[in-house]
């Protein structure tokens, strides 16, 4: 290995796959045009430039190019317009070559951030990802990116992609599991090892000292390759490396992707090798192979389900008339899915509610309702379909006649006076009655003879009786309830003393 540490000049062309400045973006103001056109997205915190309604390359989402301050660090996004703040979304994160900027996420990975926004997600580049390797200022600002980004979306992954020297940030940020849900890194002709290229004869040792300064110990603090095997346990990470390695010789893949990989594939959840022949240059399937790994990595969120079912009740149809027990069905959808559907029923001053079932896969929704248990004449069915989201729409009513023949006679009990009471004077007798359908009248007796009908008030059947009426003596009252079909109920006799 060449120890030989004399700085050397700088090439800004070191790291050219990922470097395409954009100089004075940010100085830009806004034409007139730009801000006449409003944004959906409302301005982010520490937000300082925006180029709204930006058109994707292919699919032709519209996406807003802002550009905000985390921890003194520029960042710069690209962001779908359908996302608002506050939604779940995928982030990825984009660490280019040393000596580029915040601006590579419209130069050297302008196609991979345009295919990333077409998929929903959001990219962000940070400038310390290309600037400073894997130094502790840019380990901060990354986690400092992390506490930004997750303040103002519902982040429900973060995939990273590096290319050459913005390796060293990734690999740190995966290895050290410097942000939480990690989905997995894909890096192309990426540096992992810091050392390596400061000892090495890699052309770019006068780039780390200039982020590290020329001190080894610093550089080997925060070097990736410093990290134990046991940092990439359960990680993810696809490598992509020119071959032969002589190929590249600007991040050589023995030291960096292949070391990386040869580290971690013992232990990774996953950790996978593509190659090219293009030296130090991104190749052509760099991007559509991410993407591949992206898709798989990272699912999309599910979206929030705002709108609710549509249902219709097909059985009763409008003035069907109703006996016996008839199956109330109706048809339910749902852009998601439908998880409950129930019928309301009403009958006079009876209301019911019955949980339908769905027979399986299909849209029909039903339940069985016995009609005799309700009374003969008009009753008014809705069927309410909702989704797991809560969204409920209720249908309009429909209406249909019951007209069941009632065989069912009534239940009726004397509750005063009570057996082997003496009474004088006047006195209310009184009686519970029920029915399936209704009562309509209860009628006492008084050792057989018709003593009175009685009146409902209070749930009780109440007569009047003057016993002055009665010779003394022993008298058994029953009562005797009748429902609208005719049928009756006697009650269990009372005997009591009237003495007057
Ligand atoms: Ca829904
Ligand atoms: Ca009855």
């Amino acid at each position: 290995m060449n120890r030989d540490k004399k700085p050397r000049a700088v090439s800004r062309r070191l790291f050219t796959t990922a470097v395409v400045s954009v100089l004075g973006v940010g100085a830009v103001p806004l034409s007139a045009a730009q801000a006449a056109t409003p944004s959906p997205s409302p301005k982010l915190p520490n937000e300082y430039y925006r180029k709204s309604n930006q058109v994707s390359l292919n699919t032709k989402v519209l996406f807003d190019d802002i550009s905000v301050r985390i921890q003194g660090d520029a960042a710069r996004l690209f962001v779908p317009q359908t996302v608002k703040p506050g939604q779940p979304v995928r982030v990825v994160w984009l660490y280019h070559g040393a000596g580029s900027d915040q601006n590579a996420i419209a130069g050297g990975f302008k196609s991979t951030a345009h295919l990333i926004v077409e998929r929903g997600a959001i990219a962000i580049c940070q400038n310390a990802g290309g600037t400073k390797y894997s130094h502790p200022s840019a380990q901060a600002i990354q986690v400092a990116g992390w506490q930004w980004i997750s303040s103002v979306y519902d982040v429900r992954s973060n995939t990273l992609r590096a290319t050459s020297g913005g390796g060293a940030l990734a690999c740190e940020t995966l290895g050290s599991s410097l942000i939480p849900l990690i989905s997995g890194m894909y890096n192309v002709n990426a540096v992992y090892d810091l050392e390596a290229l400061y000892n090495g004869d890699g052309r770019d040792r006068a780039s780390i000292i200039g982020a590290f300064g020329d001190d080894p110990a610093a550089i080997h603090a925060a070097n990736p390759a410093r990290l134990p095997q046991s940092a990439w346990a359960g990680k993810t990470l696809r490598i992509v490396v020119s071959q032969p390695d002589s190929s590249d010789r600007t991040v050589p893949p023995e030291q960096h992707g292949l070391a990386l990989l040869a580290l971690a594939s013992p232990v990774a959840a996953e950790a996978t090798l593509r190659t090219h022949s293009n030296g130090h240059s991104t190749p052509g399937f760099a991007d559509p192979d991410f993407m591949a790994a992206f898709a798989r990595w990272a699912p999309p969120p599910p979206m929030a389900d705002t709108t609710a079912p549509t249902v219709t009740i097909t059985a009763p149809t409008a003035g069907a008339t109703l006996t016996g027990t008839t199956t109330l069905s109706a048809t339910a959808s749902d852009d998601v899915a439908v998880t409950a559907v129930t019928f309301t029923v009403t009958t006079g001053a009876t209301t019911r509610t019955l949980t339908a079932t769905n027979s399986g896969t299909g849209t029909t929704w039903s339940a069985p309702l016995d009609t005799t248990t309700l009374a003969n004449g008009t009753t008014t069915i809705t069927a309410t379909a909702t989704d797991a989201a809560g969204n409920a729409t209720t249908t309009a009513p429909v209406s249909a006649t019951i007209t069941n023949a009632d065989t069912v006679a009534p239940t009726v009990t004397i509750t005063a006076p009570t057996a082997g009471a003496t009474v004088s004077g006047l006195v209310t007798a009184t009686a519970t009655a029920s029915d399936n359908v209704g009562v309509t009248s209860v009628k006492y007796y008084a050792n057989g003879r018709f003593a009175g009908s009685a009146t409902l008030s209070g749930g009780l059947w109440r007569l009047g009786l003057d016993t002055r009426k009665f010779a003394n003596g022993s008298y058994t009252i029953t009562a005797v309830a009748a429902d609208a079909a005719g049928n009756t109920g006697t009650s269990p006799g009372v005997t009591i003393a009237v003495r007057n």
